[in-house]
């Protein structure tokens, strides 16, 4: 019987075209792999191994954090910090930048994450995933800092989700379209099982939180009252609405059956000072270069997310992903203003 083919034979062979590969990036890429099948193993364990509620503490967003989002993050540290492919790590759970410790061996590498994105989900039996970011340090000689992270999403390396579902999938791209995988828990391997996924350029179907409709800027209420408005509005047409709370299992569907999803700016945001809800760096920019990969389209509103210049480390913007037709309708509505 073949086995299929392994994440980790997936990266070698990917790894092989690139000149001058040195397999750093490759062995990089396993640990982040090791890390999201240790974080699987915990969240299906749940309340058997007492990894539920809340962890009474707060992140630097000021959001409460639970239990496993502060052990995801151990988890995601300990499994990278000691292989010298790093400089840095960055995480939603941790104020400021985690410098890899003196130690171990530095390396050129950038690693930002969101351990466990939907973690209001947890409780509930409900999916969470973990969204992680790879980006080239371009300075080697000084200590790393904030600054080496403020990097356009146009400049990944690599980015990559793990959905932990019904079954625990992993979905990744280098720059050279999205794969996906599934853990086969028997063997405790990654196997690619949807190669080359894209997005359906048109769809009929849209995920957004609409308890906030009232706070929305016009151009949202605008595309969404259209999709609501079904065949007897200007759409001509039925839409179906989604909303998991968790960015991961929503783009996980869109890269499967097409959709878009919307956490645009509103003005209760707005009041606070706040850019958007979702994170520019561990949350935004790697959706967007999976999707993009994809054949989709990701932007704030007005402007193509990777092409943000960052200006902090837990910047949060407005994300309007998924299909491109629906993406670029939504986008010509902020144009018209
Ligand atoms: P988190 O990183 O604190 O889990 O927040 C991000 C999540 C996304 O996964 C999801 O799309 C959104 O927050 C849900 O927001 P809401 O609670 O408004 O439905
Ligand atoms: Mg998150």
């Amino acid at each position: 019987m073949h086995n299929g083919t392994t994440i980790t034979q997936f990266i070698i062979e990917e790894q092989r075209r690139v000149a001058g590969a040195t397999g750093d990036f490759t062995s990089l890429l396993n640990d982040i792999v090791t890390a999201c099948k240790v974080i699987s193993n915990m969240v299906n364990h749940g309340a058997l191994v007492g990894v539920l509620g809340s962890a009474e503490s707060e992140n630097v967003q000021g959001e409460t954090q639970k239990k496993l989002d502060v052990l995801s993050n151990e988890v995601f540290l300990q499994s990278n910090e000691w292989a010298g492919h790093l400089a840095a790590m960055a995480s939603e759970e941790m104020d400021d930048i985690y410098p890899i410790p003196a130690r171990y061996p530095r390396g050129k590498y950038l690693l930002t994450f969101d351990p466990l994105d939907g973690s209001s989900n947890i409780d509930v039996n409900v999916s969470v995933g973990t969204i992680f970011s790879i980006l080239r340090r371009d300075d080697a000689a000084t200590d790393p800092s904030e600054r080496d992270f403020l990097q356009p999403g146009t400049r990944q390396v690599a980015a990559g989700y793990a959905l932990y579902g019904p079954s625990t999938m992993m979905v990744l791209t280098t720059g050279n379209g999205v794969n996906g995988f599934t853990l086969d828990q028997n063997i405790g391997e990654f196997i690619l099982t949807h190669p080359n996924m894209t997005i359906p350029t048109d769809t009929r179907e849209f995920a957004i939180n609409a308890s906030n409709m009232r706070f929305w800027e016009a151009p949202v209420k605008r595309y969404v009252q259209e999709c609501l408005d079904g065949k007897e509005g200007p759409r001509g047409e039925d839409f179906n609405m989604r909303w998991i709370a968790s960015m991961v299992a929503e783009v996980h569907r869109i890269l499967t059956r097409g959709g878009i999803f919307m956490y645009p700016m509103d003005s209760k945001m707005q009041a606070k000072g706040q850019g958007g809800k979702l994170r520019l760096l561990y949350e935004a920019n790697p959706m967007s270069f999976i999707v993009e990969q994809a054949g989709g389209a990701s932007i704030t509103g007005t402007e193509r997310i990777m092409d943000l210049q960052p200006e902090s480390l837990h910047q949060r913007v407005p994300v309007i992903l998924g299909s491109k037709n629906e993406v670029e309708r939504v986008q010509g509505y902020h144009q018209a203003g």
